[in-house]
């Protein structure tokens, strides 16, 4: 039997940062850091922060705005991260409920209720602790029988999780399979370096997967096939980690957040992410021109115009490929589901689409998917 998406569910924070926002607290932050190192920076031993700029931002990646989690802390140039206030162990995690958040409104856009899910999959860039997972706190808060577990491949992390859910129901081990990529991120971002303060925003996304045969939502689509591939590369990296402690370094040092070459991963990611969907379309004897929507990943607008023109010879219209990464920045893995959340219902029985994750790894994941009748 097919295997379906029926049902995909948002939760976008409240709290959004325009660049100019993020600009000014920035080059306060720098003026204060240079003023306060004049010496050192005069003497060759400290290197001047220089300025961010509003207009580089949107011109290197066409970000405008990004929604947080909680804004309070970020913009504090004495502090330079959020203020997340800690949570004891009997209250709902700040993960579990962003989760449980797109979780609700996912069930709901497939009709369904957590009686009908048999598995949760938590599938994101990071999740807050280790163990319990972060799943298994969602099933119980969902009241959900059956199992939960937590998965993490950055970029790629939503669209590996879906192929997993893919995967179990064609397999039978579950008939419908929650798939959750609560991208709480913003505790990973360095807010005192100018080459990614800008990059990132906070989302929570969710997708119901089932067999066509219990499936009665409005928007059905099917599953056609799944595609992965990962190649090792340092060129994103974060080392936080359980072993910080261990190291006695810096657990607040710059490598212990996300940290890019930024110009490598544009020109290494890019071709491969362009390969691997013309591969994928043709094992079904499509080509890029008759794909009737592209919810491609979100993390550059340039990438995703570079990509476009590679595969179909010319700029796409906002339509055929939709770009949500100007009001939520990069959200690692969940920007092609948050395209798809956004652009899906207007689609037509047979229509196809490509929905396809790049980035940190590398990794790349892609669907074939079909509108069912
Ligand atoms: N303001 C003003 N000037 C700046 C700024 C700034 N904020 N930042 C850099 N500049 C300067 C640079 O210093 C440089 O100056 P110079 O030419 O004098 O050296 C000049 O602007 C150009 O800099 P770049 O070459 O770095 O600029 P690019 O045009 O290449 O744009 C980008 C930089 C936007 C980073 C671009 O390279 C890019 O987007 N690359 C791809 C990045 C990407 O997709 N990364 C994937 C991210 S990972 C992911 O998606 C999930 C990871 C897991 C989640 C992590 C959550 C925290």
């Amino acid at each position: 039997n097919p295997v379906v998406i029926s049902g995909v569910g948002l939760w976008t924070p409240p709290n959004s940062v325009s660049n100019q926002e993020l600009v000014d607290s920035y080059n306060a932050y720098a003026d204060a850091f240079n003023a306060q190192h004049r010496e050192d920076i005069e003497a060759g031993r400290v290197e001047a922060k220089p300025h961010s700029s509003a207009e580089f931002i949107e011109k290197a990646s066409g970000i405008k705005s990004r929604h947080v989690y909680i804004k309070e802390g970020i913009l504090d140039i004495e502090r330079m991260r959020p203020a997340i206030p800690e949570r004891s162990d009997d209250a709902l995690s700040h993960q579990a409920e962003i989760a449980v958040a797109a979780a609700r409104s996912a069930l709901a856009a497939a009709n369904k209720s957590a009686a009908d899910v048999d598995a949760v999959i938590v599938s994101c860039a990071y999740t807050q602790r280790a163990y319990p997972a972060i799943a298994i706190e969602v099933q119980a808060e969902l009241g959900i029988q059956g199992f939960g577990f937590d998965m993490l491949v950055a970029c790629s992390a939503a669209t590996f999780g879906v192929h997993r859910a893919y995967d179990m129901v064609k397999a039978g081990s579950a008939g419908c399979v929650l798939v959750i990529n609560p991208e709480l991120v913003s505790p990973q971002i360095n807010y005192t370096d100018r080459d990614s303060h800008f990059i990132f925003g906070d989302v929570a996304t969710a997708m119901l997967v089932e067999s066509s045969t219990t499936a009665n939502a409005e928007h059905c689509f099917e599953i056609l096939s799944t595609k992965a591939v990962t190649q090792f590369s340092n060129n994103i990296r974060s080392n936080f980690g359980y072993m910080s402690r261990a190291f006695d370094g810096d657990p607040y040092a710059a490598d212990k957040l996300f940290h890019q070459e930024g110009r490598k991963v544009f020109k290494e990611v890019c071709p491969m992410a362009a390969e691997h969907i013309a591969a994928h379309l043709g094992q079904h004897q499509l080509t890029p021109a008759d794909v009737r929507r592209w919810w491609l990943h979100q993390a550059n607008i340039n990438m995703n115009t570079l990509i476009s023109k590679k595969l179909l010879g010319r700029l796409p219209d906002n339509n055929e490929a939709p770009i949500v990464l100007d009001r939520y920045a990069n959200t690692a893995s969940a920007g092609s589901i948050i395209a798809f959340a956004l652009h899906h219902e207007d689609l037509q029985a047979g229509d196809y689409g490509l929905l396809c994750s790049f980035g940190a790894g590398y990794s790349i994941g892609s669907l074939v998917l079909q509108k069912q009748a």
